[in-house]
């Protein structure tokens, strides 16, 4: 369920181990492919993606970058990620250009994503052949499933399909948005900014040598139609601001504002649904995590799925939920500690802001403390 990042790595890693399987999604395929969210891969990401075949455009036209800076006080500091973590790097590729790769791949080997589908319920998810039902161009269909990955995102119907006694929810919401532009303009810096300032949070990020991605802490409840484009680059040049550094303005192409949580499903499967992805985990966008964590899931479920297939394993498929959740809270936590370090706010003193200073001053005096940055921001290793 879901042609997002985790239904169609998983859908291609399946078809790789000789699996069947039918991608159904609620949009359409332009849609999907049009959408504006994530742009960094790490290492891991990028070397799986690789390793499956969907990798070429990725080496030809991402950006591998080999550190971010940390901004603050009107200074820059690198955290250098080859010194730091023995070589590693992540790569800047917009996660819509990654789905149209994904989907082109599936579609080369005879895959089978069905978009625009409608009504859209799962049933039977105790009994060994669960069902998928939906209507699609006015007619019903009834899909006989062995297993279902629930990759249908946040919002989708896949979570609230497992009954509520089940689930534990984890969740913390943040009393602060980002709103996200794309511009054409060429980035004003190589690698990303992260800069923490007193009018709040700003990142400066890129998806070409052509094109910027720039975010802003604002408020919650800030509507699109407040941040006219003179505002949005205003604002910017004043939390980005150094000495000697200029920001380069341009068209803005798209604008949106996007709520910030941490949010957590235990377990993350009931019988013979799993779910990967945003349908079991939301991370706040500053450590650039929710794509990776997806595909991660993904990658441990076509395993399980494969060593049932394979070797009659159901260890693998039992121990997926438990699995999954030691990576997802590693990744919860640092990305907590990245968005707490670098956001005002607005329930906090200025006992907070001295503590954000130091923590800020910290990671890029002492090495060890860079260390654990860097370590986190590349990607853990996929074990
Ligand atoms: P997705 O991508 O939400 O895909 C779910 C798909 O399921 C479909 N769907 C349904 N299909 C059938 N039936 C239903 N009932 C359905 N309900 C929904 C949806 O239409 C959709 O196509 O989930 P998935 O695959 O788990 O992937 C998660 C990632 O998309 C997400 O975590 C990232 O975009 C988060 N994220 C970032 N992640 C990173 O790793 N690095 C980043 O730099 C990064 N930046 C970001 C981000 C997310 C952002 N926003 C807008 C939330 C920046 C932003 C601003
Ligand atoms: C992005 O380029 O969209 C991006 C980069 C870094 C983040 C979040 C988003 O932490």
């Amino acid at each position: 369920m879901g042609a997002g990042p985790a239904g169609l790595v998983l859908s291609h890693l399946l078809y790789l181990h000789g699996i069947e399987s039918i991608v159904v999604e609620s949009r359409s395929r332009e849609y999907v492919e049009e959408r504006v969210r994530a742009g960094v891969l790490e290492q891991g990401t990028v070397d799986l993606l690789a390793q499956m075949g969907v990798g070429e455009r990725i080496k030809k036209e991402g950006l591998v970058h080999y550190g971010i800076e940390l901004r603050f006080g009107g200074r820059g500091h690198r955290i250098d990620f080859q010194d730091l973590t023995r070589g590693k790097g992540i790569t800047i590729y917009a996660q819509q250009e990654l789905l149209k790769d994904l989907n082109n791949a599936r579609m080369a080997t005879g895959g089978s994503v069905c978009f625009e589908v409608e009504d859209v319920s799962i049933h039977e998810i105790d009994s060994s052949r669960p069902k998928i039902r939906y209507r699609k161009d006015g007619a019903s269909f009834e899909l006989d499933c062995d297993f279902i990955a629930g990759c249908d995102g946040f919002h989708g119907i896949c979570r609230p399909s497992i009954p509520a006694a089940v689930l534990t929810e984890f969740e913390r919401v943040y009393p602060f948005a980002w709103l996200g532009i794309l511009a054409d303009a060429p980035p004003s810096s190589k690698e990303l900014v992260y800069s923490y300032h007193e009018r709040g949070f700003a990142l400066l990020s890129m998806r070409t040598a052509q094109t910027s991605r720039l975010y802003l802490q604002c408020k919650v409840d800030d509507e699109i139609e407040l941040w006219d484009d003179e505002r949005i680059w205003k604002e910017l040049q004043t939390r980005l601001a150094t000495d000697e550094w200029k920001l380069t303005e341009g068209r803005i192409l798209q604008k949106g504002v996007t709520g910030m949580r941490s949010f957590v499903v235990e377990p993350m499967q009931c019988g013979r649904l799993f779910l990967a992805g945003d349908s079991a985990h939301i991370v706040p966008p500053t450590g650039a995590k929710g794509l990776n964590l997806a595909v991660a899931d993904a990658w441990r479920l076509a395993s399980a799925i494969e060593n049932f297939y394979a070797q009659g394993r159901r260890d693998l498929l039992d121990g997926y939920s438990n699995a999954c959740l030691r990576r997802v809270w590693r990744v919860q936590r640092f990305s907590w500690w990245m968005t707490s370090m670098l956001h005002r706010s607005p329930d906090g003193n200025s006992f907070d802001q001295r503590r954000q200073v130091a923590e800020l001053e910290y990671v890029t005096s002492s090495r060890a403390a860079a260390e654990s940055l860097a370590e986190n921001y590349v990607g853990l290793p996929l074990e």
